[in-house]
């Protein structure tokens, strides 16, 4: 196991652990974050500055056609976002039809004052919240979006929205008590305009069937969901990315090989750079995190590019088009890479000559 077990990993497992010893079943990612403030990864030649993923992937040749729409609204549903980051303001969603702060539902849509999403963990609009934010969720949509900055993170579609929907708790755990909370978080983001959901988190065992009727709804209402392989390093994807309904993704290291850490399974539906991703942490600071929930960001992110290319894109289309432009990786398993290495410069091309 290739692992950078920082401070930061070692409290996370001990919390982990804790949680095993009392009977709690379900867990949620355990990605390690190390490093922090002057962390970067490797340069590319050519590409100095940009992280290495995004180079992998080649966004800056997506980007050529589009760096993403206001218009595509992708839901984190994550530990929160720091709303504070420069680099993630820029590009967060806010609801159109909802005063914030009134004490009204001026939507009508069940949720008071979810005028920038819904904390689902502390049940308050998502820029109240009651404790404190795990940095999961800011890493996750630091990857996805957050606008280009120098020598610093950057994300697959900087002008996209990210609408903020908050389950994971302070540890970026979840228990077994909390699938219904994750059936209405998805629902959430189907019914406000979310095009896709990344779902950067796995569970132990198989979640009941509320969380699969949501993730069905999602399909049935043109939402496509992104998942995760899961970070056990074993033949089994886990739930819920095994669901048929879930793209699930596998990570990738800067040689294409499979992370380590990485679940693999004939469920994996495409693979994306997973191993020492560059995003941002609570507070703005620049860090390295590695696991398959840094992948599944990268994925969600192309698609999110294509869908801006082409807004008339159903989610099937785009995913199709999304498996028929990954690059096949030499000499590997279809159970480890899907249909290969999520190329979004050939995703986003596809998607664009689609438009009359
Ligand atoms: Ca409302
Ligand atoms: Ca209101």
């Amino acid at each position: 196991m290739e692992r950078n077990a920082g401070g930061r990993l070692r409290v996370l497992a001990i919390s982990l652990l804790g949680l095993v010893a009392a009977g709690v079943v379900v867990l949620a990612p355990p990605e390690e974050v190390a490093g922090g403030a002057g962390t970067a990864a490797s340069p590319i030649p050519g590409l100095a500055g940009l992280p290495w993923g995004l180079a992998r992937i080649r966004a800056p040749e997506a980007w050529q056609v589009t760096r993403g729409s206001e218009e595509i609204i992708v839901a984190v549903i994550d530990s929160g976002i720091d709303r504070t980051i420069p680099e993630l303001a820029a590009v967060l969603w806010t609801n159109p039809r909802e005063v914030p702060g009134n004490g009204l539902d001026d939507d009508g849509n069940g949720y008071v004052d979810d005028a920038f999403g819904w904390d689902f963990r502390d049940n308050v609009p998502a820029h109240l919240r009651r404790t404190q934010l795990h940095w999961h969720g800011t890493f996750v949509a630091g990857i996805i979006a957050a606008r280009l900055t120098e020598g610093g993170a950057a994300g697959v579609a900087p002008n996209v929205r990210i609408m903020d929907v908050r389950f994971l708790d302070s540890r970026g755990l979840f228990t077994t008590k909390d699938w219904d909370r994750l059936a209405a978080a998805v629902r959430y983001a189907v019914d406000n305009g979310a095009r896709i959901i990344n779902l950067s988190l796995y569970a132990k065992g198989q979640p009941p069937a509320v969380v699969e009727q949501a993730l069905v709804y999602a399909a049935e209402n043109n939402v496509i969901v992104v998942g995760i392989a899961g970070n056990d390093g074993r033949p089994e994807v886990l739930y819920p990315g095994k669901y048929p309904a879930v793209v699930a993704v596998s990570a990738t290291d800067s040689r294409d090989a499979l992370a380590p850490f990485s679940s693999w399974g004939p469920e994996v539906a495409v693979a994306a750079p997973g191993h020492e991703v560059v995003s941002l942490l609570p507070g703005g600071r620049t860090a390295l995190g590695s696991g398959t929930s840094y992948a599944a960001p990268h994925v969600t992110g192309t698609l999110a590019l294509m869908l801006s290319a082409d807004p008339s894109l159903t989610a099937a289309g785009a995913v199709a088009l999304l498996l028929g432009s990954a690059a096949p990786l030499a000499g590997s398993d279809a159970r480890w890479f899907g249909a290969g290495l999520v190329d979004a410069a050939a995703g986003v091309g596809r998607a664009a000559q689609r438009t009359p």
